[in-house]
């Protein structure tokens, strides 16, 4: 059985992008897999956290990924930062990877934004952490959304120079899962630019513990133009607003864009959204619900990482004394 790694950040409540682009496909991958499913706190230190507000943070990720239907008894869900193994691995990968291979990194240079010098360079070396996330457990198939693409590539340029330059086949290939018709969730507010958790503004994005009224509110307010829609795809190009929108409803209706546009081209974006709304307010009000459901045993969650990082050790510790003995380190 191949095995499956990914990751989250507790940078903020999980958004619909995160769920359309990610966590819905973890989910789905939990059969015929063996999964390991990962809360990154130590990325999300990369930007500054308040320590209070990142340790709830934790909690409220680990609470949404249950909620979406991580299974935790079959499979393994912990916080990065209980298992050493990973930044052990990463210090090695620090030594690996080159400075040039992380200057082209794309989601640095947005995160960083017009003041790079001011970055901390755990953001620059962000990649390397991940690769080592990964290949921790030998993992051969981790589900992103698009924006991580790059990231994994550099994964995979990682293991191979660790491969070569200590004559080795010890880290295997990763095959990015990218699926489905909206594997780039935009935001509400801006078409051109990523929906994200940690967006200053809450009008661009729909959070997955979202109520009713909110995600009405937010549909109705988002950015859209004063064209119907169109009934073929070729008429969404340089409509990138109206594109999103039709992107979200195919994935949560499980067609694609032809078929939505099949049935509701020529509409104006009143009525359109109206649909959009019940759509999204059918499937993310039963996640939100059981999120909550969640938060009120903060117990239990805390159990479910701690025997998730228990063993998820179990994995990890003997791959990455194995690579600290192939790159020479002394092992009393
Ligand atoms: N807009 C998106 N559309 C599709 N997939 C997305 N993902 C994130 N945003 C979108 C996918 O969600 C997974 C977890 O992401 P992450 O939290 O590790 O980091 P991120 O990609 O930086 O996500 P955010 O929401 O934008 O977080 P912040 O605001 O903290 O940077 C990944 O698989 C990602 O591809």
């Amino acid at each position: 059985m191949q095995r499956i790694f990914s990751g989250i950040q507790p940078s903020g409540i999980p958004q619909l992008g995160n769920y359309l682009g990610a966590l819905r496909n973890w989910v789905a991958l939990q059969d015929g897999h063996e999964c390991i499913y990962c809360v990154v706190d130590l990325h999300a230190l990369t930007q500054w956290q308040e320590p209070a507000q990142l340790r709830q943070a934790t909690r409220e990720m680990a609470a949404s990924l249950l909620a979406c239907g991580v299974d935790a008894r079959r499979h393994i869900l912990f916080q990065q930062s209980a298992v050493h193994a990973h930044v052990r691995l990463a210090w090695l990968f620090n030594c690996v990877a080159r400075m040039g291979w992380l200057n082209r990194m794309t989601q640095f240079k947005d995160k960083a934004g017009k003041d790079r010098e001011n970055a901390s360079t755990g953001l620059f070396v962000y990649p390397n952490l991940m690769a080592a996330d990964i290949l921790t457990y030998h993992a051969t198939r981790v589900p992103v959304g698009d924006d991580q693409r790059q990231h994994l590539e550099l994964a995979n340029d990682i293991a191979k120079k660790f491969n070569h330059d200590y004559g080795v086949e010890f880290f295997p290939l990763i095959e990015p899962v990218i699926l489905g018709v909206a594997a780039r969730v935009m935001s509400l507010r801006d078409g051109t630019k990523k929906m994200s958790k940690s967006d200053p503004s809450d009008q661009s994005r729909i959070n997955l513990t979202d109520d009713a009224d909110a995600i009405a509110l937010k549909i109705r307010r988002a950015r859209t133009d004063p064209e119907p829609l169109p009934s073929e795809p070729a008429g969404l190009e340089s409509r990138p607003e109206a594109r999103n929108l039709v992107g979200i409803f195919a994935a949560l209706a499980d067609t694609d864009v032809a078929g939505v546009l099949g049935e509701h081209g020529g509409k104006g974006f009143d009525r359109f959204k109206e649909v959009l709304t019940a759509l999204l307010v059918a499937k993310l009000t039963p996640i939100a619900e059981e999120t909550k459901r969640w938060l009120a045993d903060p117990a239990t969650i805390d159990a479910v990482l701690r025997e998730g990082a228990a063993r998820a050790r179990t994995i990890a510790d003997p791959i990455v004394d194995e690579a600290e003995r192939l790159v020479g380190l002394l092992q009393p």
